[in-house]
Order: structure tokens, then sequence, then C-alpha cells
């Protein structure tokens, strides 16, 4: 074997609740902003599947986690929903939902399998955006009142908690680009969303240390590393701005306790810092995380601006660059999303340099494909040829960055099983299990799902 990982490598797969558990209105459970987006506008979401139709996690899952040891799973990351947990997002607490992640958990252990934890997964329940979702900040007070509530019921079996998994996300998609509720094109609000989502996460994580649970709390961050077009000042002057923005904006808080000087003259100059209280800094500054998530799916590369914004137009990140479509650059297709493998090296040198080598692994990296069911064998075992090499380009390269003294921890792919996605629903199949949504929601291993069984076993390939 050429690549060999420590012993106690974490090897597992990462989901969300809405991805995933189904049953969006069973058991109490209240809305969240997806219940609500597909009920009033079904046709945004590709062939109008909504998030009711998932591999139904919230009654399949002793199957599951029996697959997921059957597939070599060690740990597991799953988020808990907010909406069922609180259904109106604060107030009193929903028991079933209780009884519901106590019993994942419990099998989880019962099977050997690490639970991960995450609090929040682009899941704002609806009684909470009704309020002004991030953007307010009461809704960051019910955040940290659920967050207390699943450490006070679940913190004692669960050692390893998130915060957030990728919340720069809400603020592009939901506030910026308009591919999530409430699909906002709108700067300062952006702003102010990410602030209160940072805010938020510090708080969150003050008091799970209050509590001395004994296990640790991370964030998980889609960190996607910035190439310029070229050496030249201006391009690498672009980059380092969209590093700022997309990257520096939550790693450097999140890690370091503040936000990084550049970002928030470049805010400052145009006119767009966010409000908030003198002590939220200094919550912000005392209170950072103890490891790192981090997703990595693809760069981003830039240019220099070539052509004048209009001014008349909302303000916009692109202000700063413009983006840059690499000749011969490997994309996949399904996605559209670049794959360069050795952006997982960068991302992970970059926190061993300036993030004080911070523990860390990787905690999303998968390939999404279309009408996967054309690479069925006789057996009807998907042949994800392309997956296990996708896997295999990335971990080379996680693997030199461990040797080089990275303190990275382990890998996890996206995902366990073919899951809903925001809003391509099941367009792309991301799964080291099918599911036949046809019938009755089989479970299938694919041929990923028994390299992945070996991987781990021998801790390499
Ligand atoms: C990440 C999200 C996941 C998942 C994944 C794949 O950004 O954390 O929730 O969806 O991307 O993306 P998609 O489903 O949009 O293809």
């Amino acid at each position: 074997m050429e690549f060999v990982f420590p012993k106690d490598f974490w090897w597992g797969s990462a989901s969300s609740a809405t991805q995933m558990e189904g049953f969006s209105e069973v058991d109490g459970k209240g809305k969240n902003i997806w219940d609500y987006w597909y009920e009033t506008e079904p046709n945004r979401f590709y062939q109008g599947i909504g998030p009711d139709i998932t591999s139904q996690f919230y009654t399949k899952f002793i199957e599951d986690i029996q697959l997921m040891k059957e597939t070599g799973h060690n740990s597991f990351r799953f988020s808990i929903s907010w909406s069922r947990m609180f259904p109106n997002g604060r107030g009193d607490v929903n028991e079933k939902a209780i009884v519901f992640y106590n019993h994942v958990i419990n099998t989880l252990l019962e099977y050997k399998i690490e639970p991960f934890v995450n609090l929040y997964h682009f899941d704002m329940p609806m009684a909470m955006q009704e309020e002004g979702g991030w953007e307010s900040r009461s809704v960051v007070d019910a955040y940290v009142q659920f967050a207390t509530t699943c450490f006070s019921e679940f913190g004692d079996r669960v050692m390893k908690w998130f915060t957030h998994n990728e919340p720069i996300v809400p603020v592009e998609c939901g506030y910026l680009y308009g591919h999530h509720y409430p699909a906002l094109c709108d700067f300062r609000k952006a702003v102010q969303v990410g602030f209160h989502s940072i805010l938020a996460s510090a708080k969150v994580i003050k008091v799970y240390h209050e509590q001395s649970l004994g296990g640790k709390i991370g964030i998980i961050l889609n960190v996607t590393p910035s190439y310029p077009r070229s050496n030249q000042p201006a391009d690498v002057d672009a980059a380092e701005k969209a590093d700022l923005l997309f990257n520096r904006s939550f790693l450097d808080p999140s890690v370091k306790g503040r936000f990084p000087a550049k970002l928030v003259d470049m805010l400052q100059k145009e006119n767009f810092l966010p409000k908030y209280e003198a002590e939220d800094l200094k919550i912000i500054d005392e209170n950072t995380v103890d490891f790192l998530g981090i997703n990595y799916y693809q760069p981003r590369r830039v240019k220099a601006k070539e052509s004048m914004s209009n001014p008349d137009a909302p303000f916009m990140p692109e202000r700063y660059f413009d983006y840059y479509d690499m000749p011969g650059k490997k994309v996949n297709p399904y996605r559209g999303w670049e794959i360069y493998e050795k952006g997982v090296y960068d991302i992970l040198k970059n926190i061993q340099v300036n993030y004080g080598n911070i523990e860390c692994f990787i905690s999303e990296n998968g390939m999404g494909v279309e009408q996967e069911d054309r690479f069925n064998n006789e057996d009807g075992v998907i042949q994800d040829d392309y997956r296990i090499s996708f896997y295999e380009d990335h971990l080379k390269w996680i693997h030199k960055a461990l040797h080089e003294g990275v303190n990275v921890k382990g890998y996890h792919v996206w995902t366990f099983i073919d899951n809903w996605s925001w809003l391509n629903s099941y367009k792309n199949r991301y799964g080291l299990v099918s599911v036949d949504l046809q019938d009755d929601y089989k479970r299938t291993i694919k041929k990923s799902g028994y390299w992945f069984k070996k991987l781990t076993e021998n801790n390499g390939f």
C-alpha cells in the first residue's frame, strides 16, 4: 500500500437533516425555509421534487447505520433539525425529536460509529425566518437556546459538535445570488447575516465550553482556494480580495477570533460594516473553535476586473474581481464544478502555516453524477469507478499534507446515501449507497461503497 493513514483516522461521510430525514411535517416538526419554499414555489426545484422526498432516514436510520457499518464507517456526520427540535424556533422543545435523535445517536454508538453532530445546515425554521433569520439578533438568541438544549440532551454521548455547515452559503445563496430562500440580492443584509452567523457560533462555543462536557466543538467551512489567473499584481490582488470575502471572512474569526483587518477596511470603505455591539467582538475573540471541518469541492479562479461595474447595479463581491475560466481545466460535467485535487492540499497547508496548524479534517468531498443507473452491472450495483478515482486522487494530496505535518485527522465523503439536494433534488447522485425512489427506497451499496470499506479496513490504498 502506497498511501497509509494513521490508525485512528476518521473515515466516514456527512449528511444533513433536510437532505436526508424526510417526514418534514411529521411528529411535530415545524416548517423550515425549504419546506416553506417548496410549498409556495415548487417549480424552483428540479422535477418539482421537494424536501419531503428523501431517503427517509427518519424511519430507515437503523438500516442505514447497518449499511454505514458495512461500508466501513467509523464516524458519521448528521445535523439536528432546529425546526424538528423547536417547531417554532424557540419555546417548547418537541419531545419526539429528542426521542428520534437519541435513538440515532445510541444506534450509531452501538455500531461503534462516532456521531459528529452539526447544529445548522442551511435549515432556518420558518418562524425564525419570519423574524428576520440570521439578520436578526433575536434569532441568534433562539439558536443559542436550541444549541444549549442539544448539549444537555445529547452532550453526554456526542463528543464532536459543529456550530454551522458552510455558513457562507446562506450568505451567498440567500442574500446575494438568489439560490436559497429568501433569495435576495442585498450586500448589506448579506454582511449582517454573515456577522450574526459568526456571533451565533461564538456564543454557542462559549456555552459548550462552559458546560465542560468533555468533547470538542468546531465549525465546518467550505474553503475554496482562490487562484489568480497570473502572477501579475492586479490578478493576485483580485484573488486576495476573493479569499478575504469568501474564505477568511469565516476562517479568521472562527480560528483566530478576529476578522481580517483588510476585509474590515474593504467593507468600511464601501460603508458596509454590519451593525454590532462592542461586546460582540469580545465574544468572538474569546470563543474560537477547537477544531475545523473543511468541505472541499472546487477552487475559485479569478482575475483583475476587466470591465467597469455598472455603478447603479446592486453592490456584489464581483466589484473586486472577474471570474477566470482557465483553459483546459477538468470539470465535473454534471455539477459544472472544476475538479482540482491539489486544492485540498493547498487548503491544508494554509491551515498549517497561517492558522496554527489547528486540528482539522476533510468534512465533505464528493462527486455528483446524473443518471447513475446507466452504470449498473447485472446485479444492479452501480460501477462508479469515476467516484473511486475522484476520492483516491484527493486522498493522495491529503496524505501528502499529513506527511508534511498537517494536523488532519479524517476524511468524510459527501455522502453516505443518494440524497435530496437544495435545488437540484435528485439530479446528481453522490452516495456510496444508491436509493431507488421508485422501489420503496431500496438501498444498494455502490462499487464505491465496497471500495470505501476496503479503504477504511486497510487504513489506506
Ligand atoms: C455542500 C453542502 C451539502 C451538499 C453538497 C453538494 O456545499 O454542504 O449540503 O449539498 O454541497 O452540493 P449539491 O447538492 O448542491 O450538488
